[in-house]
């Protein structure tokens, strides 16, 4: 196998970060493909806890190159603190070991005060983004206007752009929404200074992950967000605005059809979500309050870029069968098992009322959940490795996953640390 594709079956915070952290010990290459730093990814590193936004958290083993793929949205700003943050905890980030694609889209801070002002706009219409500049910076490269990170590598030409963007947010802060234009000579500043730091790292990364997989080197391309927020096949409007699929792996990287492509999805046992938009499975009991944590752990259920609770519900077993099919899932990596832990009856969503199978997505805002009701399990299933140890009604609860998304569990962790793990 050479090359794996690790994507969030949800609405982001799956707990991929784990899973590109066990692959990633034996990969060569590490690649982002979509997103910016919209995503939010914990890794360890020692005894502490970074959080990484951008650079494929595979880079902290030594062995890995890393790549962001052209079809990232990139805040160069953003990209140098992580540098910054990574060389700290003495993980070595030189141009030899880490690459922006050339055709990979630049994040202003236009972007960031145009995602302000539209969500500002939209009042109870929000989508909820994470204010990082992400929708505006792909609307700017969909309108073909927006600046690029091989027009870094000449002064005159990125200033040129960079001014003639400004000025047209600009425009549009002041005349569509009324605020305070940005002061453009800070920004250019700023940005000849980022385009003289990030130079040595833009290449054609197409050109080098290509090389790697003919010469049957392992790539491991890590999905951000999640499937259910993909900007085609997610709850639209309610997504984000990139193509978070397994699919567009293969785009974002620009390498081609790749048959021997295995897709990793990544599922929470429950759901969660961030941000506004249809979640039929929702709850606002207490059981929601006690599997989304009280926010003293690293594990409970608060955003990793935003910090904001995330709303919970049962596990949506219609929209994790259809994230499987549409994304060709080869295999299951189920997280949080442990949370479940407790709870009399556990739930999941097998249909919802009314709605043919297989055509639910058309019926998303008021769908009607139809469940099916599992008994629960007591205890702490944090020190447990084997499966054969699991509880029963555990167990049961997994093999009603793998039955319904149609897809084996190959690994179900049972808490955040790293052999908190149980292969299959
Ligand atoms: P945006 O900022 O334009 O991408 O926001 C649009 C919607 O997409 C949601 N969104 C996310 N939801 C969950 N996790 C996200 N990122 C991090 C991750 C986690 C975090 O990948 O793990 O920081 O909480 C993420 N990014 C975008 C967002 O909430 C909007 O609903
Ligand atoms: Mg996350």
């Amino acid at each position: 196998m050479t090359l794996d594709i690790l994507i969030g079956m949800q609405w982001g915070d799956e707990g991929k970060g784990r899973f590109v952290d066990m692959l990633s010990g034996e990969a060569d290459y590490v690649a982002r493909f979509a997103g910016g730093d919209n995503a939010g990814h914990t890794i360890r590193i020692g005894e502490r806890v970074y959080k990484l936004h951008l650079i494929p958290s595979g880079i902290i083993y030594p062995q890995t190159f890393g790549v962001l793929g052209g079809g990232m949205v990139i805040n160069p700003g953003v990209l140098l603190e992580e540098m910054q943050m990574l060389r700290g905890a003495g993980v070595r980030i030189e141009p030899d070991r880490l690459k922006i694609s050339h055709v990979a889209q630049v994040i202003t801070p236009g972007h960031r005060a145009l995602d302000a002002a539209r969500e500002a706009s939209l009042g109870a219409r929000k989508i909820g983004t994470t204010g990082r500049g992400i929708g505006p910076a792909y609307e700017h490269k969909a309108r073909r206007s927006n600046l690029r990170f091989v027009d870094l590598l000449d002064a005159r030409r990125m200033e040129e752009i960079l001014r003639r963007n400004l000025e047209s947010i600009n425009a549009e802060l002041n005349g569509v929404f009324q605020q305070p234009a940005l002061d453009v000579e800070p920004i250019v500043r700023d940005y000849l200074g980022y385009a003289e730091q990030l130079r040595p790292y833009i290449a054609d990364v197409s050109e080098i992950l290509i090389d790697a997989l003919d010469a049957g080197r392992y790539v491991i391309a890590e999905g951000a967000q999640g499937a259910l927020l993909d900007i085609d096949y997610g709850t639209y409007p309610y997504v984000t605005s990139s193509s978070t699929v397994a699919a567009n792996a293969l785009v974002g990287l620009g390498i081609g059809l790749r048959r021997e492509a295995r897709v990793i999805g990544v599922a929470k046992v429950f759901q969660t979500r961030v941000g506004e938009g249809p979640f039929p499975t929702e709850l606002r009991d207490e059981i929601a309050a006690y599997l989304r944590g009280d926010g003293s752990k690293q594990w409970d259920e608060f955003g990793t870029t935003t910090g904001r609770p995330r709303r919970i519900g049962w596990l949506d077993g219609v929209m994790l069968r259809h994230v499987a099919r549409t994304n060709h899932v080869d295999e299951l990596a189920l997280t949080k098992l442990d949370v479940l832990s407790g709870l009399e009856e556990i739930k999941v969503c097998v249909g919802y009322a009314g709605v043919q199978a297989g055509q639910e997505f058309l019926a998303l805002e008021s769908a009607q959940p139809v469940y099916r009701s599992f008994p629960g399990w007591t205890g702490d299933l944090q020190g447990i490795t084997r499966w054969e140890d699991l509880p029963s009604e555990a167990r049961v609860y997994v093999e009603f996953i793998e039955e319904i998304s149609g897809v084996p569990a190959r690994w179900v962790s049972v808490g955040p640390e790293r052999n908190q793990l149980i292969r299959r």
